[in-house]
């Protein structure tokens, strides 16, 4: 038995690439299907290789995450990509996928393009506040590129919303995958309904990337890619140091008086932005949980 990491699901067929960066193509087994599982590009697997080569899948090993948007497990950094303008931020959006990367153990990395059509520096000054890498570019010169490139490790994925220049930056990092990357805007300017793959593309020992861009946060709510006790443990780590501070041992940090986190943010220590998408991302969970 052999173990390695499925590179593209296509049609039942699965990419496997083992330990020595050897890719083979196989099936698998009915267990597998049976348990209901759906193998993912990103997962790693237990495997039977065939004397005519081909490879028979026996088992699913066990993953840190796994997404929907695209279909991806195993994921280690996903950039988070905002325009300075044009589309213009949309902070609850950002501050949701934060709040994602960081119940799921992913290390986000935020990248701020377009700065060649606006300051980058209202949205640089809240994020690196609470502590996040921030890259700053414009995707469609090099500036900035180089420093981005040496930042990408283990699985990589890029999110954002349309028109931010996912697609741009991707090309600009990996000139090697332009064909891919042109050809997948031309199957989303295809319409939603159009089957995507979502193919791992390997970068260098180690390193990754989803060529599918777009990580959809519209229903992120209903697929449980965040909850309730996740928002309030895992997501908003620059609250943590005041948590403590608090009069009450229960405060929810959501509107009492005598909470230090609320005091950091009329210090304007904790931007308010990231406090008001704390507020609305706990009503909409506590809000889905009451209709469980
Ligand atoms: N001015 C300016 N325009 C840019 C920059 N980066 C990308 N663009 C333009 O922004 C537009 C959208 O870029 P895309 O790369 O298609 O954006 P995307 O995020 O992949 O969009 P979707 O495929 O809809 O999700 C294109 O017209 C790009 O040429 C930049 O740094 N500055
Ligand atoms: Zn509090």
């Amino acid at each position: 038995m052999q173990n390695g990491r499925v590179l593209k699901q296509q049609n039942g067929l699965y990419t496997i690439e083992d330990e020595n960066g050897i890719s083979r193509v196989g099936n698998a087994g009915s267990k597998i299907r049976k348990e209901g599982y759906k193998i993912l590009a990103g997962d790693f697997v237990e495997y039977i290789l065939n004397t005519d080569n081909s490879i028979f899948i026996n088992s699913l090993l066990e993953r840190k995450n796994s997404f929907i948007r695209p279909p991806v497990a195993n994921l280690d950094t996903l950039f988070i990509v905002v325009a300075t303008d044009e589309p213009a931020p949309d902070f609850y959006n950002i501050d949701s996928m934060l709040s994602i990367t960081e119940a799921n153990n992913v290390n986000p990395i935020i990248v701020v393009n377009k700065i060649d059509i606006k300051s980058q520096n209202e949205i640089c000054s809240i994020y690196e506040k609470c502590g996040y890498k921030v890259y700053s570019i414009c995707g469609n010169k090099e500036d900035g590129i180089d420093e981005l490139k040496n930042s990408i490790e283990g699985v990589c994925a890029f999110a954002g919303q349309s028109g931010v220049g996912k697609s741009t930056i991707m090309n600009q990092l990996f000139p090697e995958l332009l064909l891919e990357v042109g050809e997948i805007s031309q199957r989303i300017q295809r319409g939603k309904n159009t089957t995507r793959i979502t193919e791992l593309f390997k970068i260098n020992k180690d390193t990754y990337v989803a060529d599918t861009p777009g990580f959809g946060m519209i229903d992120f709510i209903n697929f449980d890619l965040l909850t309730l006790e996740q928002l309030n443990e895992k997501a908003f780590p620059e609250f943590t140091p005041y948590k403590n501070n608090c009069k009450f041992r229960n405060c929810t940090h959501l509107k009492e008086e005598s909470c230090a986190v609320i005091s950091a943010v009329r210090e304007n220590i904790i931007p308010a932005s990231r406090h008001e998408n704390f507020i609305r991302l706990h009503d909409e969970l506590s809000s889905k949980n009451q209709y469980k």
